[in-house]
């Protein structure tokens, strides 16, 4: 009696453990995945080519397969290793700006499954929903578009516009760039995606209007603004006026009125006024060089040389 109670006892500490290995397998595995992904996008784009009319078309003939012609680039999301895959039809204008994924653009796209269903697109630069921000589109765009410049402007004789010289190409994107276990609308959990598109115009995002564009305020260049907050203050630099808290608003801190605050450097020490705390390296923070305490340090000149002594080291 008592060994069959034993013996049911540890059938069911063994049911109890399969039932919680079953669990773990059934469980998202994002890496498992991303592995999974790559695979079938290797695959995809080795059974694939572009036809006559720049469209993703199987290979029946022996057509050079997408694979010899995309490009690739290693991404990390969420401390996961993805491989994303691009295709350069033409890379834009020469005097066209590429986006950074903090930026904004203007784009015709068409999103399709691997299975060749179409889901999404916009097809006019006109259309309400052309200008995107990339910070609120899926990674696979913010790392994607970088690599596209964008096109010229052109007015057409009935005052409609367009654009010429478009970054054009193929994003080929991973489910964990793109919307992963959840899915949206028909697109199915673990979807891979890729995208047409055509870089019209980008336009660069300044959040907190201080003339440094976010992509700039990236001071460590990790792609996270949020951990970049030079004076400490909890407000990271993108989203704060006087980054080094010198009681000198950024913009203000553009000294030859260029626009662009990163390009002046009084004291020659390679960080620039706006960022740095003791502008003229004179030992003095540049908030304790306001002599008249009206927490504007610009309108303080002791030895009346027409430069403010948080500028000159002399005074
Ligand atoms: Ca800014
Ligand atoms: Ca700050
Ligand atoms: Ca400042
Ligand atoms: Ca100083």
């Amino acid at each position: 009696m008592k060994l069959k109670y034993l013996a049911f006892i540890l059938l069911a500490t063994i049911a109890v453990y399969s039932c919680s290995d079953d669990d773990d397998d059934d469980k998202h595995d994002p890496v498992e995945q991303a592995l999974i992904d790559d695979d079938l996008l290797v695959e995809f784009l080795k059974s694939h080519y572009i036809n006559t009319d720049k469209r993703v078309d199987t290979i029946l003939n022996g057509e050079t397969s997408l694979f010899d012609v995309v490009d690739t680039e290693d991404v990390t999301y969420n401390e996961i290793n993805y491989k994303l895959y691009y295709y350069t039809d033409f890379e834009g204008s020469e005097s066209g700006k590429n986006p950074s994924k903090f930026d904004s653009v203007q784009t015709l796209y068409q999103g399709f499954l691997l299975d060749s269903t179409k889901f999404d697109e916009n097809l006019s630069f006109t259309s309400s929903g052309s200008w995107l921000d990339l910070p609120r589109t899926i990674p696979g765009w913010q790392y994607g578009f970088p690599h596209y410049k964008e096109g010229d402007k052109v007015i057409y004789p009935d005052e409609t516009f367009g654009y010429e010289n478009t970054g054009k190409g193929i994003l080929f994107i991973p489910s964990g760039l793109a919307y992963g276990e959840f899915g949206s609308g028909i697109i199915a959990s673990n979807s891979i995606l890729y995208f047409y598109i055509e870089l019209g115009k980008v336009q660069f995002i300044d959040s907190d209007r201080d003339l440094v564009k976010d992509s700039v305020e990236d001071l460590d260049l990790d792609g996270d603004l949020y951990n970049d907050d030079t004076d400490d203050d909890g407000l990271p630099n993108y989203a704060d006026r006087d980054d080094d808290g010198d009681f000198i608003l950024t913009d203000e801190e553009d000294l030859d009125g260029n626009g662009n605050p990163a390009d002046d450097d009084t004291d020659g020490d390679g960080i620039p006024n706006y960022i740095d705390n003791d502008d003229d390296n004179d030992g003095v923070l540049t908030k304790d060089e306001d002599a008249d305490g009206d927490g504007d340090p610009t309108n303080d000149d002791s030895d009346n040389d027409g430069t403010p002594d948080y500028l000159d080291k002399d005074s």
